[in-house]
């Protein structure tokens, strides 16, 4: 694991003493923008294993929208396009293409959630508002975050629904089975040139987040990308926001690439947990899922660095997942290649032996591979 580096980033004492004023209990949904829900849903459904489980649009009563919801384990995904031209989605996906909009986040109070990160800065995007219909009320709030992403403060306590008031049931007679996704780890900002500091301060003062680690270009420059990385927690860990910025490098870094195609900063990969990352990387490959992949010599040398591991090497290899080592245990993890047309949101799959921290060994073989898919895309 690297060095803690609290150097340009003074975190308020208080977040280590006092209590917690924006106690999170896990993320409640991510809400993407896309251009066609319908689609983008199947695709999540037979890619990636989510089930159907609510619907809001026409049917039920909305002119402009409409929103397609999904689950698999604890990770809720929530599509939305627009119907008419005009307004915020279409203003949205004509500047980003498809993305990540909201990033929901699971409380007990919305209404104090929201105070709590005004009253520290927070720039506020949503009012709290109680939503009610047959099956209870949810109280949602929201603040804005870098680029147009915002959090949604979501508290549901009194809710017994399948999703949110307004949406419907929806059960398609299409059905596939899931591939063991269990719940969104992290999700990773990338931020514009010498903004990094600025978000980690920002989930520092206003959201009471502390800094697990950082990366600089010294650990994570390889001959084109470079970037530097901090990661921001929550106290209780249960959500984990790692910021990465753009750095010097030989040629464009990928974070460069990202902000230039996003138009803008934006989330930039979720990762989501599962118990059996080779089981879940096979299905989802035999599902056309593709992902980046590293030279065999990462193989060869792969158990003199991390030492015993449970899994054979062969699948590993085979699949392409990468294994790092750190003092609490080990990790497994992979990434896609960007799921949209631009160059810029992908997924990462990760399985935790023990290990909090974040493959900072694989840095390099990870960062090559991209430089390599950048290649071929002629945006070096
Ligand atoms: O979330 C992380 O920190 C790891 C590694 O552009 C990583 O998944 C960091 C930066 C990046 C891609 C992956
Ligand atoms: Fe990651």
């Amino acid at each position: 694991m690297s060095t803690l580096d609290n150097t340009s980033l003074q975190l308020p004492k208080e977040n280590l003493e006092a209590e917690d004023f924006l106690p999170l209990l896990g993320t409640d949904y991510v809400e993407l923008y896309v251009g066609n829900a319908k689609q983008s849903a199947h695709y999540y459904m037979s890619a990636w294993g989510f089930q159907p489980v609510a619907y809001a649009g026409l049917e039920t009563g909305l002119k402009d929208r409409v929103s397609y919801v999904l689950q698999q384990g604890k990770i809720r995904i929530m599509l939305t396009s627009p119907l008419k031209p005009g307004g915020d989605i279409n203003k949205h996906i004509d500047s980003h293409g498809d993305g990540v909009k909201t990033i929901a986040l699971w409380v007990d109070d919305a209404t104090k959630s929201y105070k709590e990160t005004v009253a520290r800065g927070a720039e506020s995007y949503l009012v709290p508002k109680t939503l009610q219909d047959d099956s209870g009320k949810v109280v949602v709030s929201g603040i804005h975050t870098y680029g147009e992403t915002v959090h949604v403060f979501v508290e549901r306590k009194d809710y017994h629904g399948v999703f949110l008031p307004g949406f419907k049931d929806w059960s398609p007679h299409y059905q596939p089975k899931d591939v063991g996704l269990k719940y969104v780890d992290h999700m990773v900002g990338n931020v514009g040139w010498n903004e990094m500091n600025k978000w980690c301060e920002f989930y520092a003062k206003v959201m009471g987040f502390a800094q697990l680690v950082s990366f600089d270009d010294k650990d994570i420059s390889t001959e084109y990308t470079a970037l530097m990385s901090k990661v921001m927690s929550n106290g209780n860990g249960r959500i984990k926001f790692p910021i990465n910025e753009p750095a010097d490098g030989r040629k464009k870094s990928q974070i460069e690439e990202y902000i230039e195609f996003y138009n803008g900063a934006g989330v930039q990969h979720m990762a989501l947990a599962t118990d059996n990352i080779i089981e879940t990387v096979g299905s989802l490959r035999d599902r056309g899922v593709e992902f980046l992949t590293v030279p065999p010599s990462y193989y060869e040398e792969l158990l003199d660095r991390v030492g015993e591991i449970d899994e054979d090497l062969v699948p590993l290899r085979e699949l392409g997942i990468l294994v790092d080592r750190d003092e609490e245990g080990y990790l497994l993890q992979i990434f896609t290649k960007p799921i949209l047309d631009r160059p810029t949101m992908f997924i990462e799959i990760i399985q935790r032996k023990g290990a909090k921290s974040f493959g900072k060994g694989n840095f390099k073989a990870l960062f090559e591979a991209i430089e390599r898919e950048q290649e071929s895309r002629g945006t070096l």
